[in-house]
């Protein structure tokens, strides 16, 4: 079953957002328009609570991007961002989402960041989609959308380690970086992660 898993495309990471990813509204056309060539659209939200650990606001004299360690890893401290209920944490308002079979969200515990739609930055916690797609007998999992050398990479890494056929679609996603983005599309295509373009998909 071939599946669409859309991460994250959220008000806060459009350009007028809080955490603005550049041009992060031009991949909404791109993935309205591909969503009927896929037998399962899933989508992800980022979902954090007001206290969350990855919040600069929240570590007294740290800065938006600074990095502290967290249970032995770095993590980046963020503008606030898809606070849970708030119009940022919304899907951006022209994104169809009338298709999506469901919605996973993370991030929702404020002591742990969670940039992967399958586990926690520690893979300390699981969000239940490995489990989910195998019981709807998911093998060809498509991801596309924000940020793609973020939320959607980590996403990647995670479902190809689970054993699912991975592709990128390049195209329906946006960066914050694009120099780290580049880099990391020849990391995913040695391990055997496809990219592509949306047109491919017609
Ligand atoms: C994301 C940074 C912090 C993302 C989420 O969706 O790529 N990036 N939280
Ligand atoms: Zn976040």
């Amino acid at each position: 079953m071939k599946t669409l898993l859309i991460i994250d495309v959220q008000n806060d990471f459009m350009p007028d957002g809080s955490l603005p990813v550049a041009e992060g509204d031009r991949i909404v056309p791109v993935i309205n328009n591909i969503q009927d060539q896929f037998d399962l659209v899933l989508a992800t939200q980022d979902w954090h609570p007001k206290d969350h650990i990855s919040f600069a606001s929240n570590h007294d004299g740290k800065s938006n991007f600074d990095v502290i360690e967290l249970h032995g890893n770095p993590q980046t401290l963020w503008p606030d961002h898809c606070v849970q209920g708030t119009e940022g944490a919304d899907f951006h308002p022209d994104l169809n989402t009338a298709q999506f079979e469901a919605i996973f969200r993370k991030g929702t515990d404020s002591a742990i960041d969670s940039y992967s739609a399958f586990y926690d930055n520690s893979h300390l916690k699981s969000t239940g989609l490995t489990g989910y797609l195998k019981e709807k007998g998911v093998t060809e999992l498509y991801l596309c959308g924000l940020a793609a050398d973020i939320c959607v990479y980590f996403s990647i890494l995670d479902a190809f380690n689970e054993g699912f056929d991975c592709t990128f679609i390049e195209d329906a996603s946006k960066a914050l970086d694009d120099v780290h983005l580049d880099n990391l599309k020849e990391e995913m295509l040695a391990k055997g992660i496809k990219v592509l373009n949306s047109e491919s998909l017609f």
